[in-house]
């Protein structure tokens, strides 16, 4: 694993993030959650980790061989921790990252997917792939739709796991398989984060310790007129999202994706409506 991943700060230009994710497909930024925010939203996932069992089912045999029976995993995070929900979800950051990346190409994004991924010993490195493969009905090439990625909510190292990607993958032909010389491994310290594409190819890492957690937040975002892989509204239901600031509401879908104003339509209404209004009228 010889490549290198691009490292900037959180407080780099988004010209600079979003140039390095257009040139590489992958940039670590160091510095995404303050210590406090970390710190806070850690203390919230402990009890929830202590419930959870690496043995878990999955919707499909498929599902359940790439993610493997050695990770804790904690879907739905917006309706379970308020830390995610309120503050991590909409955190600035991403926002701005997301506006340059996926802004272009939707009237808006949104969540495709939130889960804290705690890796623990055993764990072997997923099955390298693109995110964006969910969606195989999209014609290619295509305007970027996804922006994904992996915040460590620990310090990532190599051997706990930390996240393996292939810069550069996101420009290769489909069929291309990455040598290891090609891949790099995102070491980082906690509160930094791995971003990449949807066309990226990375994966997450064999976990080789004998008693380690990697625990990671995998969040990724997707433009407003794709399906999301997680349920976000079912996931996250109406009484849990009126609590959440209207940002989060928004970004879990409770918006409408207008897209109007470049001569579409909309998407996501209720009763010929936008959702987001109907939550704050208690209609919903
Ligand atoms: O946990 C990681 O490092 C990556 C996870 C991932 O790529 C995925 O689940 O799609
Ligand atoms: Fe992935």
């Amino acid at each position: 694993m010889s490549a290198r991943i691009a490292r900037l700060s959180s407080s780099a230009p988004t010209e600079k993030i979003a140039a390095a994710l257009h040139d590489d497909g992958a940039v670590i930024v160091e510095d995404v959650l303050e210590p406090g925010l970390l710190a806070r939203f850690n203390a919230e996932l402990d009890p929830i980790l202590e419930r959870v069992s690496p043995e878990r089912a999955y919707l499909n045999p498929l599902l359940a061989y790439f993610y493997g029976n050695r990770v804790r995993q904690i879907t739905g995070v917006a309706a379970q921790s308020r830390v995610f929900g309120a503050e991590v979800l909409c955190h600035p950051f991403y926002t701005r990252v997301c506006d340059a990346i996926l802004g272009p190409n939707c009237g808006s994004y949104q969540l495709n997917v939130a889960q804290v991924m705690d890796r623990g010993p055993g764990a072997e490195q997923q099955l390298l792939h693109r995110d964006e493969d969910v969606w195989v009905h999209l014609p290619r090439p295509h305007a970027e739709v996804q922006l994904a990625s992996v915040i460590a909510l620990v310090d990532f190292t190599a051997e706990l796991g930390a996240t393996v990607v292939a810069p550069g993958s996101h420009r290769w032909e489909r069929e291309r398989v990455a040598q290891p010389e090609e891949l790099a491994c995102a070491e980082m310290p906690a509160g930094a984060a791995v971003l990449y594409l949807g066309s990226t190819i990375h994966g997450g890492g064999r976990n080789s310790t004998a008693d380690g957690w990697r625990r990671g937040m995998h969040m990724s975002f997707v433009v407003g007129w794709l399906r999301t892989e997680e349920n976000n509204y079912l996931s996250t239901p109406p009484a849990v999202a009126r609590t959440l600031p209207r940002r989060s509401q928004e970004l879990l879908g409770y918006s409408t994706h207008d897209a109007i104003a470049s001569g579409g339509g909309y998407l996501g209404a209720v009763d010929l409506l936008d959702p987001i209004e109907l939550l704050a009228q208690g209609k919903l």
